[in-house]
């Protein structure tokens, strides 16, 4: 892409106002649902979160719908309506007890750019594209980036009825439950004509950006990942009456198969592994019965796609085995398959020039989590930024980013877009 001087003075972004649309959504939290943030995938209040950014877009003038997904989207016309889109976004669900900034922090950034180019008139030929994606949090339904999977024509009306969450709602019916048609949902897919690039902004939820300093980062790769459900059956009876060698316990076998997978990732982290069990249910949950069955949820990342499956593949074989020796049942069930993506690399060095242009030298950094713009970037060249997450913590009431950061990361967003539109 040829370099360009800045096209326009650079938009400051305002912190008060961020921090008040910040407050706004972090005020939608299912009652009664404890600390932190409860808004989860197709639920009412995710749809009520969509409704607040899309009431701030028509006021300032754009363009605002709902796909058959539950993506909501907003446009600017850009002076040549033939053009393909410039867009941005992020999503508004959260994980259970989640922070107020996963994803939030993209969607509020996407709505003072756009106040900012309206009320400064900024010219752009590109139409500019604000999009929420639906779904983008993997812990209802299994599956993460539903919204953004759908557009990018990776999830199809098939895939939907399958998905269930702890209790027993299939991804189908929650959406139907909140007025869509997942029939329907190929009507979202995006024509890659219509678009030219696409820039998320996000908090980094790991400690890079913290440890070097550095309040920007730029990412140029995001982790891929493999979910599976391990399901253990053993045999309940007295903690009291039975002997050891008697056994079939399903925690001690849950138990094993956790440090397993720890294990697998430590010899694998190198390259980027990272594996994890959030999840374990035991039952009958007695404290004088052994456990007769339990069930662990199994979380693999991996920048690398091949040690990644290799890694998924060893947890699964070390799991049967252990539980052969134990006499217990193993059963695993895959829940998603994501793949790492590179991001491109025109895309990203636009981003670092719009840093330098705002007098920032950002780091290049890969992500651990994974995001819409892993799905999107199927569709149109993708860019992300990332903000600073404090103590690197994230998925967790005590996520937080500086209100500055927040500015300044929407200030590097528009000034990224006002770029991208003027080298494209
Ligand atoms: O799970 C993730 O990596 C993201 O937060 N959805
Ligand atoms: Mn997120
Ligand atoms: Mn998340």
């Amino acid at each position: 892409m040829t370099a360009v001087p800045i096209a326009h003075e650079a938009l400051g972004a305002d912190p008060n106002r961020l921090r008040t649309l910040l407050d706004r959504f972090a005020g939608l939290s299912e009652p009664d649902s404890g600390p932190g943030v409860t808004r989860l995938a197709y639920s009412r209040l995710e749809r009520e979160a969509h409704a607040v950014f899309a009431a701030h877009m028509t006021g300032l003038g754009a363009a605002v719908w709902t796909d058959a997904a539950g993506n909501t989207l907003a446009e600017l016309p850009g002076t040549d309506p033939a053009a393909p889109a410039v867009g941005t976004g992020s999503h508004l669900d959260s994980v259970p007890n989640g922070g107020r900034f996963d994803g939030i922090v993209g969607v509020v950034a996407a709505m003072e750019t756009a106040r900012l180019v309206t009320t400064h008139r900024v010219g752009h030929r590109h139409p500019l594209r604000f999009v929420v994606f639906a779904a983008e949090e993997g812990a209802r339904f299994g599956q993460a980036c539903t919204g953004s999977r759908i557009v990018a024509g990776l999830t199809g009306p098939d895939d939907l009825p399958g998905k269930r969450d702890a209790d027993g709602v299939s991804l189908a019916d929650a959406m139907s439950g909140v007025g869509l048609d997942p029939t329907r949902v190929s009507d979202a897919r995006w024509d890659p004509a219509g678009w030219a690039a696409f820039v998320e902004l996000h908090i980094e939820q790991g400690a890079v950006l913290e440890s070097t300093d550095r309040r920007v980062g730029v990412v140029d790769a995001i982790s891929g990942s493999t979910r599976m459900r391990i399901d253990l059956a053993g045999r309940a009876s007295h903690s009291g009456g039975t002997p050891m060698h008697l056994r079939a316990d399903a925690a001690a076998a849950a138990a094993e198969i956790v440090l397993l997978v720890e294990s697998v990732a430590l010899r694998a982290a190198a390259w980027g592994t990272r594996a994890t069990v959030g999840r374990i249910d035991v039952a009958p949950g007695s404290m004088t019965t052994i456990a007769g069955s339990a069930s662990l949820w199994v979380d693999v990342r991996g920048l690398d796609g091949d040690r990644q499956h290799r890694a998924a593949t060893e947890i699964v074989e070390s799991a049967t085995a252990a539980c052969a020796r134990r006499g217990v049942r193993c059963t695993t069930t895959p829940l998603a398959e994501t793949p790492p993506v590179p991001l491109p690399a025109a895309v990203r060095d636009t981003l670092v020039a719009a840093c330098a242009d705002l007098g920032l030298e950002p780091t290049v950094l890969p992500s651990g989590a994974s995001h819409d713009a892993q799905q999107v970037n199927e569709v149109t060249p993708t860019g992300m930024i990332f903000i600073p997450s404090r103590d690197g913590i994230s998925h967790d009431p005590a996520e937080h980013t500086d209100i500055d950061d927040v500015a300044l990361g929407t200030t590097v967003l528009a000034e990224s877009l006002l770029r991208l539109d003027g080298e494209l």
